[in-house]
């Protein structure tokens, strides 16, 4: 079969593939894009492109028997949960054996199923996880540059203070006070003008209906809408959906040949294809972009990788809790708060809601911790994929400085912690992470531009560039450092 080729392959459609894919396709260069997910914009059965939040169907998961969402049992019943098809749907969780690692799949990957919260990092902790950027470049360009093109907004403040629908957040808020800790109000790509359409009843619903992680049906400025419509419209970009990619060789004269599977959304091989380029771009997350690059080096593909592949993953200190509080049963799928003890305890904990449609009497919390702990990814032979070096026990630190803010609160406020959400008995959650980072560090792996060591014209833009803990929620921080890598090398690699 004839080999395709295109100067420029970007492999994934999430935050750094997303940014690459635009400020190549705006400087001329043809580029296709390979997505192993789906493309969300085609309605199912009952009228909508995502499933409900509360009644799940195939579209919920990525080829699961059952749904796991991450809360596992509700008043200590299991009913949370419920079998479905196996498909290609949005939402994914990977096992490794002491670690889980949940993932978006589809076009705009983790943009289509996160909670949209848009946090740049605090300036000090990031010019010491990443010494070798210029942070004043940063914060004066590339920042401003990622919020602005990802849409970034901010909830209005009297809708905040008044609405049934963040009376979780309000209460929390008190909460945490009483303990002397202070909040902040979290910026959001979900478009909060809709949201207040919603709560007048002049918008259909979807924060407001509970809707997050099986994907946003309304409001949400996912990376479809932002930065991938951005790309095609420079006329330069295309993308191939349900396209896996499973090897990358170089060729003698120094082009890279990609074997490709094309699947259909029931798991069905249609074709293998092979697919050429001279520019190659990493953009298929910590987990995608660590195990492509793991296997080439294991097999002989790409010779001269370095052992620094693999190293340096981290779940950037993710933990969930919760306690006992009045929430109210009206809670938007949108956290627009967060608990900011990181100078004392190096604690950021998003107030998180429990968009039952019942009162639970529970107050939920996504906790960012500072972990010094890191991960390795090894590659299996046997199961061609990729296995997590990491044990339960260095999540200790983080659940250590987690406990340390919330027995406060707890103390100050009569409450106790719910033992009934994450397994029974189980106050905090310390086996899964919504934020996997590094695999492929900038500066180790690559250069300080995520040019891949020992390669040319090969390029990581995503996730596993950053070593295992940024502090806050990453994806501003990813799509910062994709513009000014990518800003660097349209400049000076693709300038001809
Ligand atoms: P990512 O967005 O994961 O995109 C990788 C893409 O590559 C995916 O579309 C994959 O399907 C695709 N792919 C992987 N392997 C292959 C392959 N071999 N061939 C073809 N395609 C492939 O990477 N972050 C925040 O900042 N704020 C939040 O509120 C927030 N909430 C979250 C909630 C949930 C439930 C989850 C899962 C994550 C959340 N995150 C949040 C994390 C955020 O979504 C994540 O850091 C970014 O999506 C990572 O961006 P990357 O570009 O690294």
């Amino acid at each position: 079969a004839e080999t395709d080729f295109a100067e420029a392959v970007v492999i994934g459609t999430g935050y750094g593939a997303a940014v690459a894919a635009l400020r190549l396709g705006e400087r001329g260069i043809r580029t296709t894009m390979l997505e192993m997910g789906q493309l969300w914009d085609q309605p199912g059965p009952d009228g909508k492109v995502f499933c409900p939040m509360l009644n799940p169907d195939r579209r919920a998961m990525w080829f699961k028997d059952r749904t796991e969402a991450p809360l596992e049992t509700l008043l200590g019943l299991p009913i949370v949960n419920r079998p479905i098809q196996r498909y290609a749907g949005v939402l994914d969780k990977v096992h490794f054996s002491e670690m889980s690692v949940y993932l978006g799949r589809g076009v705009g990957g983790g943009s289509l199923v996160n909670g949209g919260m848009a946090v740049t990092p605090k300036r000090e902790y990031f010019e010491e996880v990443l010494p070798e950027v210029d942070s004043g470049e940063m914060y004066d360009r590339f920042f401003p540059l990622a919020n602005k093109t990802l849409r970034v907004n901010t909830i209005r403040g009297a809708f905040l203070e008044s609405t049934s629908w963040y009376q979780y957040a309000r209460t929390a808020r008190r909460q945490a006070a009483n303990a002397g800790y202070g909040t902040q109000v979290i910026p959001n790509v979900y478009d909060f003008a809709h949201m207040e359409g919603e709560a007048r009843g002049t918008k259909p619903k979807s924060a407001l209906a509970g809707e997050v992680i099986y994907g946003n049906n309304h409001g949400k400025m996912s990376l479809d809408k932002t930065y991938l419509a951005d790309a095609l419209n420079t006329g330069n970009v295309t993308i191939k959906t349900l396209h896996h990619v499973k090897r990358i060789r170089r060729q003698p004269d120094g082009t890279y040949v990609l074997t490709v599977e094309h699947r259909d959304p029931f798991g069905k091989l249609l074709s293998t294809k092979e697919i050429g380029c001279r520019h190659l771009f990493l953009g298929a997350g910590s987990l995608g972009t660590t195990e492509l690059l793991l296997r080439a080096r294991e097999n002989g593909d790409l010779p001269g990788l370095s052992d620094e592949i693999g190293r340096g993953w981290g779940p950037n200190g993710n933990v969930m809790t919760a306690r006992t509080m009045i929430g109210g049963f009206q809670q938007s799928g949108m956290p627009v708060l967060a608990i900011d003890a990181w100078r004392d305890r190096s604690v950021f904990a998003e107030i998180a809601p429990v968009p039952a449609g019942v009162e639970t009497l529970a107050s939920l919390y996504l906790a960012i911790t500072k972990n010094p702990e890191r991960g390795t990814f090894h590659y299996d032979r046997g199961t061609d994929g990729i296995t997590l070096d990491w044990r339960r026990e260095q999540m200790e630190p983080s659940v250590r400085a987690v406990r340390g803010v919330f027995d406060e609160i707890n103390r100050t406020n009569l409450s106790t912690y719910r033992a009934d959400l994450f397994g029974i008995g189980k106050v905090f959650s310390d086996d899964f992470t919504y934020h996997p980072l590094g695999g492929c560090l900038l500066g180790r792996a690559t250069d300080a531009y995520g040019r891949v060591r020992g390669q040319k014209n090969l390029y990581v833009t995503d996730g596993s560039l950053i070593p295992g803990s940024i502090g806050a929620n990453p994806f501003v921080t990813i799509t910062a450092l994709a513009e000014r890598n990518l800003s660097r090398i349209t400049a000076t690699d693709l300038n001809h």
